[in-house]
């Protein structure tokens, strides 16, 4: 047993500390680090099970120019080449890097540096944009700066929670965990506003599942009420905050209590409920994430957000503040290096003494002069042959960027594509030139930022598999390379960090709240042992902000008009996230627990609108949008608003011939942040003819997906499963099967077929189809893989025994939906601590503990057993 190692989550902005006992080649035992303040030691489901994705299946462990391996040398040399060459002759904005918040820091750092002050254009932007620049813009414009004026303390003081356009059970799970200990231990309520009804809303004092964008309007209104009552702190007002003209008179007319409910599609008395609570409540924290911000509108949501707590005087005190929770692990940090193409570095925008202090700083020989192109129009450049070398780092744009399908056409059409990934073959990598195989997490050493800006280490817990570098170092040879040997003479992350903190301090004076000071003169031991801490203490408590005159400002913000749904496009497609993947699965895709909780990509209807659609629980339907379409798993669900469809981000072409969301939203963005709006497309749903459906099963990692009209590919404990569906002959997927004796039996009047390939003795293969819903549950035919078998596996079960557990609920303990509906029943289960105590279910992670609670709603002891 090694020494056991504190790093930090890899997954999302909630940032939790994680204790890391390697315990073996590759393998390591997670646990919550009890010591760090974010978390107390809780880990989330995606959390726990970290240890089942640090395998190098899949990895990209030599730096490959087209598909030859190359050395290190003559990789970085052709890198440094073609971009030198590129600018030598077009101009340094004929090249972009497209970086990602989750680098570290002092990946981040020096890429930024190697963009804006030595190439000499802000032509890098990141998927952050995609993320959270929509609450960047806000803070700047009601605050002066881009910081978080909330942490998690002010979570254990609140007494009102108001999450709007965030499913923080599911993508900030501990966050949520923390809301409801409070609530546990204070009576604090919770109001959740989102469209759909998520497992957030499960315990909520009140859901408001208004109309998608018109949260303009319910703030707004929320506003004109507080006016009306008299809840405005005037005296806060007069000495901390600028009001534009005519912004009272503004809200006079049409934000009565009954137009608003009217506009956001609410029952009235559900409205007037939310506004007691607030009344009621003065330590208020309004939580958001992309509900608000990944709209054409997100500025200016964030920023009637901020006008509510600021006429309110609710910032800058304990358990008050509006607060943007980040996604990705290094959100923030990436915000603190600058790493957005709208600003240059260390929270300084394109002004011109910023310029000319961070070219002093640098000694840069050639500084950006203004903002670079943002992701949207990165892509576009490309498309447009602008942009003719483009260096992607740690994101997978082929994917994840809206119209997802002419990004790809631009990065086919490129003249030099660099990638830096940790996986061989994303849908990203397929275009690449020149891929350059990154260290991962469990590797890398350096330091992230969380939401509520607090900075931790990651630290390594293995050696660099293969030739795998770090992205700092990786950049940083290529600046070298390109001739600036001496701007990029770092040895380790620690020499990134003194860089990073003196630049945060260098000619401050508190001009920027931003200052690593305190941190900029440690030694590398120092910065080996760093402790989590955060910058900025409580900001705002002085009630002084930072701009030119302290005041923070309200900003005159409009609902913008509601479009009627076109009769092309008679539905509205919503995007986001499963509780158990995280976003294109190149990580949590290969944990084979994480896959139980959702195992294909769904298309979310309410039942309502898919009778009108005619379709079915199971059935296959195609989403199609003004950009493109793509095939999804029919799910029903009454938590659906009527006239929206939802789908997930996660799925690739890795794994998958369905579930291609980004080929679907639109690339149109908020004007002031250039944040895609991927909440809302237009579109509609069709159901596709399907002649039977089918499952695959693979002994051992399969990488391929079957070319049949829906293939989707689960990772399954010692193996691989596909869930199958098509028209036509199905005999086309014997190819699929490997070599060995096959059994076989078939029923040509009801067009089914069962196959098993068994090879010396034990179970490699079954093809299961069928024409009607004959086919057998998964669970025990996955158990038999690899092990001795016969032509009686064919069944598909043991002989005599119930073995269908039903969908998996917990993942930690593998409890299905099936065992604890029995158990409620046959135990008189009354609430979510006793299904625990039965059954072990939801009291590791807790993750599950929303989907328990309505589980028990639906079931409840006394009720005879019975699912649908
Ligand atoms: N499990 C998991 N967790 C993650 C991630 C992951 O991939 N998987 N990714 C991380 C990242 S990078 C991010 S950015 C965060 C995202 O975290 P969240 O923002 O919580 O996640 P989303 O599912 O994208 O969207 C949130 C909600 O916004 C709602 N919404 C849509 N339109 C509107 C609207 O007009 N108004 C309002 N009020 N709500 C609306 C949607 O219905 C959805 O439930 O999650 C982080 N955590
Ligand atoms: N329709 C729709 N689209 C969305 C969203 C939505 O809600 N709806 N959400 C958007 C948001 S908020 C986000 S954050 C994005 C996320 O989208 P992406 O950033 O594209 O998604 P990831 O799968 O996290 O991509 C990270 C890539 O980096 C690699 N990687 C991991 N660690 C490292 C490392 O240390 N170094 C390097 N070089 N590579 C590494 C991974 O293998 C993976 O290929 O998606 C956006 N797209
Ligand atoms: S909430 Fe979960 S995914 Fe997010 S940092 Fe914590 S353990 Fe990781
Ligand atoms: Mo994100």
């Amino acid at each position: 047993m090694s020494q056991a190692v504190r790093t930090t989550c890899a997954y999302c902005g909630v940032g939790c500390g994680v204790v890391a006992t390697p315990n073996g080649e590759r393998s390591v035992a997670i646990a919550g680090d009890p010591d760090h303040p974010a978390n107390g030691g809780r880990l989330c489901s995606k959390g726990t099970h970290l240890g089942e994705t640090v395998g190098l299946e899949g990895r990209l462990l030599l730096p490959m120019i087209g598909d030859k391996r190359a050395s290190w040398d003559k990789a970085l040399d052709l890198v440094a080449r073609r971009f030198r060459e590129t600018i030598a002759r077009h101009g340094p904005d004929s090249v972009a890097f497209y970086v990602s918040g989750q680098l570290l820091t002092e990946d981040y750092y020096v890429a930024n540096k190697l963009m804006k002050g030595f190439i000499g254009s802000a032509n890098i932007d990141t998927n952050s944009r995609l993320c959270m620049s929509s609450a960047v813009a806000g803070h700047v414009r009601a605050f002066g700066e881009d910081v978080v004026p909330a942490s998690y303390d002010d979570l254990d003081a609140a007494d009102l929670f108001v999450l709007v356009g965030s499913n923080t059970a599911w993508c900030h799970p501990i966050v949520y965990q923390r809301i409801q200990a409070r609530r546990a231990a204070s009576g604090a309520k919770l109001v959740v506003i989102d469209p759909r009804r998520t497992e957030t809303c499960e315990d909520a004092d009140l859901h408001l599942a208004i109309r998608p964008g018109t949260d303009v309007a319910l703030m707004n209104g929320l506003l004109a009420y507080c006016c009306r009552e008299g809840l405005v702190d005037e005296a806060y007002l007069a000495a901390s905050v600028s009001v534009p003209e005519g912004f009272w008179e503004s809200l006079d007319e049409g934000h009565d209590l009954w137009t608003i409910a009217k506009v956001c599609d609410v029952p009235p008395a559900d409205l007037q409920r939310f506004y007691d609570l607030f009344a009621a409540h003065p330590r208020t924290v309004t939580l958001f994430s992309q509900g608000i911000n990944q709209s054409l509108r997100g500025t200016d949501q964030v920023n009637a957000i901020c006008n509510v707590h600021l006429a309110t005087g609710r910032i800058g005190k304990p358990g008050a503040a509006p607060f943007s929770i980040t996604g990705q692990p290094n959100a923030m940090g990436g915000r603190e290096v600058g790493g957005l193409a709208s600003s240059l570095a260390a929270h300084m925008d394109f002004a011109p003494d910023n310029i000319a202090r961070v070219g002093r700083f640098w000694s840069a020989p050639r500084m950006a002069t203004k903002a670079g192109l943002k992701a949207v129009d990165l892509f576009r450049g490309v498309s447009e042959g602008r942009i003719k070398a483009i260096w992607i780092m740690a994101t997978n744009p082929a994917v994840s960027m809206p119209d997802a399908g002419r990004v790809r056409e631009a990065l086919a059409g490129c003249p030099f594509v660099v990638v830096s990934d940790v996986i061989a073959d994303t849908d990203t990598t397929r275009y690449a030139h020149v891929r350059l195989p990154a260290a991962g997490w469990g590797e890398k050493d350096g330091t992230v930022t969380n939401s509520e800006r607090r900075i931790s280490r990651q630290r390594p817990l293995f050696s660099l598999p293969g030739e795998a570098r770090p992205d700092w170092w990786i950049v940083k040879e290529v600046g070298r390379r390109m001739g600036w040997g001496h701007a990029f003479a770092y040895d380790r992350p620690a020499d990134v960090w003194r860089e990073h903190a003196r630049l945060s301090a260098y000619q401050n004076d508190g001009a920027r709240l931003f200052d690593l000071k305190t941190h900029a003169a440690i030694g590398n031991e120092a910065y080996d042992a760093l402790e989590p801490f955060s910058w900025g203490g409580r900001p705002f408590a002085d009630s002084r902000f930072p701009t030119p005159d302290g005041r923070a400002r309200l900003v005159a913000v409009r609902q913008a008009p509601l479009a009627d749904p076109l009769s092309a496009w008679p539905m509205t497609l919503n995007t986001g996230r499963y509780r158990d993947q995280w976003h294109t699965m190149t990580r949590t895709g290969l944990s084979p627990k994480l896959a139980r909780h959702r195992e294909e990509p769904l298309v979310e209807v309410h039942p309502r609108d898919a009778e009108r659609l005619g379709l079915a629980e199971g059935d296959i339907a195609r989403v199609t949008t003004p950009q493109g379409d793509s095939l999804f798993r029919v799910s029903l669900s009454a938590g659906q608003r009527r006239g929206e469809l939802f789908t997930p981000i996660h799925w690739t072409d890795r794994q998958s011939t369905g579930g291609r969301t980004g080929l679907l939203p639109r690339p149109l963005v908020d004007p002031h942040s250039g944040q895609p709006g991927f909440k809302q497309t237009p579109a509609r749903a069709e159901k596709v003819a399907v002649e039977w459906r089918g499952f695959l099963l693979l002994h051992g990692h399969a990488e391929l997906v079957p070319d049949c009209l829906w293939a989707t590919r689960v990772t399954v404990p010692t193996g691989t499963l596909y869930e199958l569906a098509g028209a036509g002959d199905p005999a086309r997927l014997d190819r699929w099967l490997p070599k060995g004796e096959r059994v076989e039996v078939s029923d040509a009047r009801r067009g089914s077929r069962r196959t098993a390939i068994i090879a010396d003795g034990r179970l490699a293969a079954g093809l299961f189809i069928a024409r009607d819903d004959s086919l057998p549950p998964r669970d025990w035919l996955i158990a038999q893989l690899g092990k001795a078998a016969n032509a009686a596996v064919l069944a598909g079960r043991p002989a005599g025994q119930q073995v269908d557990r039903g969908p998996i609920i917990c993942v930690c303990f593998d409890v299905g939906l099936r065992t604890i509906v029995s158990a409620i029943a046959e135990q008189a289960l009354v609430d979510v601590p006793a299904i625990g105590k039965a059954l072990g279910a939801g009291t590791n992670c807790g993750s599950c503990r929303p989907a328990l609670a309505r589980i028990l709603a639906e079931h409840p002891p006394g009720q005879k057993e019975g699912i649908a």
